[in-house]
């Protein structure tokens, strides 16, 4: 697919979810890489950067597109010509799409361990890291129910009910505000995340940290299923990770809107949970406390302190 017609469905949410935007955003690329003719490697790079800079543009807050697509760019590094850096984008853009599916897989198999015979699972909105768990426990022949949220206003929790109805696993749809009033029946939450902090906050779908909440007071697990590249190198810094404030059209329509002149509508799309409401991250590599997410951001997405130091040039010593 186009690069802008990408852009535009990830714009639109007929692309969604933080790992199929990043899997999409790296196809776009490996595409725009083979059909971009350049004078040399100059402008080869400049072609693939405008290109990474329209899909960036798109949706701010999950954090695997901007790292699927420095991945991909940082492959023209060791290039000498326009023949090899466009090789090198496919075959780095290949890897991540194999390295994405099989990580999904591998939260599934790892997460399955945390569910229980028996188990009644929440989940909310729609996440193929959390589904995958869900799916495989049962898949393991666990005995499982399933609550799932509507999830206002994207009304994702209806892709949530087809998985699950597909699958056969018994499931119940309640609305957003009904969480807290089930919480003492659910043994275990699962969610996904679009964003990992590196002290361990989850950023998800807006609602998330309501469910966190009222699991917390009901001493019920929360346990989030995020690949690898959902960790945010960049909160090293204490940079925020920035939530997406939608179109106000998508809570009230503009034609009941035009009759309230003073109703603000808000529609921010994601929240924060603080660290301390999860109990686990099960990420491709293992499942680790949230304490731990700087770990995943130096060990396996490369990010030393010294390194980032380095790349951002932040030098402290003029500070003093
Ligand atoms: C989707 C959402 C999902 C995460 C994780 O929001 O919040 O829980 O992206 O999904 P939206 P996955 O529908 O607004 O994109 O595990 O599939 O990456």
């Amino acid at each position: 697919m186009h690069v802008t017609e990408t852009a535009e469905k990830i714009k639109r949410m007929e692309i969604r979810g933080a790992g199929r935007i990043a899997r999409a955003a790296v196809e776009a690329l490996i595409g725009h890489a083979a059909g971009l003719s350049a004078p040399d490697l100059p402008s080869f790079r400049k072609g693939m950067e405008e290109a990474a800079a329209a899909l960036l543009a798109t949706r701010p807050t999950a954090v695997s597109l901007p790292n699927a697509i420095h991945l991909v760019l940082t492959a023209m590094e060791d290039a000498g010509t326009v023949v090899e850096a466009r090789e090198a984008v496919k075959s780095r853009g290949e890897t991540f799409l194999r390295s994405s599916a099989e990580a999904v897989h591998r939260i599934g198999e790892i997460g399955a361990h945390h569910i229980v015979d028996g188990d009644t699972v929440l989940t909310h909105c729609n996440s193929e890291a959390a589904l995958a768990c869900i799916l495989a426990a049962h898949r393991q022949g666990k005995e499982m129910k399933v609550f799932a949220t509507e999830v206002r206003p994207g009304n994702q929790g209806l892709l949530t009910l087809r998985v699950l109805s597909d699958a056969g696993i018994p499931t119940h749809y309640i609305v957003d505000s009904a969480v807290r009033h089930f919480m003492s029946r659910i043994d275990r939450v699962f969610v996904g995340a679009d964003a990992v902090t590196v002290n361990g906050a989850v950023v998800n779908k807006i609602g998330t940290s309501q469910v966190a909440l009222a699991a917390h007071e009901a001493r019920t697990t929360f346990i989030v299923a995020a690949e690898t590249y959902k960790f945010a190198p960049r909160t090293i810094l204490g940079e925020l990770i920035e939530i997406e404030e939608r179109d106000p059209g998508e809570v009230l329509s503009p034609t009941e809107a035009a009759r309230l002149p003073h109703v603000r509508v808000h529609n921010p799309v994601f929240d924060v949970t603080p660290a301390a409401y999860v109990d686990l991250i099960v990420t491709e590599e293992g499942a680790i406390p949230p304490a731990l997410a700087y770990l995943i951001i130096r060990d396996y997405l490369g990010w030393s302190l010294k390194e980032f130091h380095k790349t951002f040039l932040i030098d402290h010593r003029d500070q003093v």
